[in-house]
């Protein structure tokens, strides 16, 4: 496989999909947004435990890359996974139950923020530890290959992460097999609070290429540019022409996590404003959608009171609804296991 790099920064301005999608991508991104300025609120009147990290500003990233995918296709996620849990078509109630450690959340309130996982739409879960979900993505593109089966995973990872060994080992074995994995790596400029540059030398999409992976660079605030690169590489791993590498350009609005309040030590007000007014991702693709005539202003500002009224609905839900109860303190910690046909070592 001969590696390549392309780099796509403009919206594309021809439509080549439906209404319908569209309309989904753009109600998807606000869901995100809408998503984390509760989550930020819960967190500041004091009403969530711990702390969690804002996805605002990466939206079109998680819904680009997702809406290329189906609910038998699966992805892995990171510590900033509100946004990949949306858009891989996580409900409201589950998530905000979770987020508040409530009995009905996605993980009956015991992962919280950082470790909410969705089987039912193939969201393998996020997680805490940076670069953990590699072994996880390349675990899951191996069964399907062994298993037969065409689905692909997507490992949603950020720039901090490149550092961990893991992605050499995971890329190297996904190399060797032609694994239908899609290793997604959210670029936004900073590992906690140092800049990229600074923690990761020389380039990223060469990582990649260093295994015979095809590597592309994208700009991660076109929603449509990275839908239509989405689409392209998962057909091609669904066609056995996997595994791929995408960098996706993108910035996240808060700080690294909620309680990082003042940022202006390793970053400045004027690079935040110019990322959220310049380059927003949901102002973008909302003009370009009145531009091609798939919505007005007035349907589209119906669209987003439609979505502050359903997270609403879902907040006052969640923070009515139930504990689990002290019973339940070691449900799914120990597995069930017949100690007859464990087997240990090898
Ligand atoms: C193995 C490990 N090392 C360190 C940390 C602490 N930590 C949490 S987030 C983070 C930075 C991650 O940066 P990046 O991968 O770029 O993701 P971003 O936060 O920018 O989305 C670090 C170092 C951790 N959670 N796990
Ligand atoms: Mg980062």
């Amino acid at each position: 496989m001969t590696a390549k790099t392309s780099t796509k920064t403009k919206a594309k301005t021809k439509p080549i999909l439906g209404k319908e999608e569209y309309l989904r991508m753009y109600t998807q991104m606000a869901r995100i947004r809408n998503f984390e300025d509760n989550a930020n609120q819960l967190y500041l009147a004091g009403k969530m435990q711990g702390l969690t990290h804002m996805y605002s500003g990466e939206e079109a990233v998680a819904v680009g890359i997702c809406e290329a995918l189906k609910d038998s296709d699966r992805i892995t996620s990171t510590h900033r996974g509100h946004g990949h849990c949306v858009a891989k078509g996580a409900n409201y109630k589950e998530m905000f139950c979770e987020l508040l450690g409530k009995k009905e959340g996605y993980c009956r309130g015991k992962g919280g923020s950082m470790h909410i996982a969705d089987q039912s739409h193939g969201n393998l879960g996020a997680n805490a530890i940076v670069g953990g979900s590699m072994g996880m993505a390349t675990g899951s593109a191996l069964r399907s290959k062994l298993l037969g089966k065409d689905d692909v995973t997507v490992c949603f990872f950020g720039d901090g992460a490149t550092a961990q060994g893991l992605l050499y080992e995971v890329m190297n074995m996904a190399a060797l097999w032609d694994l239908p994995v899609i290793y997604a790596c959210e670029n936004n400029g900073y590992s906690e609070y140092t800049k990229t540059e600074e923690i990761a030398a020389g380039s990223i999409t060469a990582r990649a290429e260093a295994f015979g992976i095809e590597a592309f660079q994208i700009d991660g605030q076109d929603v449509l540019a990275v839908n239509e690169l989405a689409t392209e590489l998962v057909a091609r791993c669904r066609n056995n022409e996997g595994p791929f590498f995408i960098e996706l350009l993108t910035y996240r609005y808060h700080g690294h996590h909620v309680g990082d309040i003042n940022r202006e030590y390793y970053r400045s007000k004027q690079e935040e404003a110019d990322w959220k007014n310049n380059r927003d991702p949901i102002i973008r693709f909302r003009g370009w959608l009145v531009e091609q005539g798939y919505a007005t202003e007035e349907e589209i500002e119906s669209m987003n009171n439609e979505i502050k009224e359903d997270a609403k609905k879902a907040v006052a839900y969640a923070e009515a609804a139930a504990y689990p109860d002290i019973s339940e303190v070691d449900m799914h910690v120990y597995a069930e296991t017949d100690p007859a046909t464990l087997r240990v070592g090898g």
